[in-house]
């Protein structure tokens, strides 16, 4: 892809807050920087978007102890198979179990489900980090 320059005017305050992301960030540059941070409001935008698919990564930790809530679980991603497309799931210890699940829909549909999924009983926590499919990204 061809790349473009282009001046960019900004505030001393503003750069300066700019340049302490670029240091703590650890970005090689302020391009980069600023390219990350142009593709996040695109990744937000593509979320406000009714209609058209997306993809969100739901992270829960777990007491697998708690009655049923394994075979909850399970059983809800037989039924969501076309919506839960993979499990990631690792036991933490003798009682907790952390499970990732990559969800696919249209942001309301993942949003509603990831919803569901916190607050069965037994979910200690739970957070759905809205991801890209990355077609907008191009
Ligand atoms: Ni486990």
């Amino acid at each position: 892809m061809k790349t473009k320059r282009f001046g960019v005017s900004m505030e001393d305050e503003l750069l300066e807050k700019l340049n302490r992301i670029v240091e703590q960030k650890r970005y090689p540059n302020r391009s980069e920087a600023i390219r990350d941070l142009i593709r996040s409001s695109l990744v937000e935008e593509e979320w406000k978007r009714t209609e058209e698919e997306t993809i969100g990564v739901l992270v829960i930790v777990f007491d697998h102890h708690q009655r049923e809530l394994s075979s909850r679980l399970l059983e809800k991603e037989h039924m969501r198979s076309g919506e839960i497309l993979a499990t990631l799931h690792l036991h933490l210890d003798h009682h907790n179990c952390l499970e990732a699940k990559v969800i696919r829909g249209i942001p309301a549909q993942v949003q509603a489900l990831a919803d569901e999924l916190i607050a069965m009983k037994g979910v200690k926590f739970g957070r759905l980090i809205p991801a890209t499919i990355g077609k907008n990204l191009r």
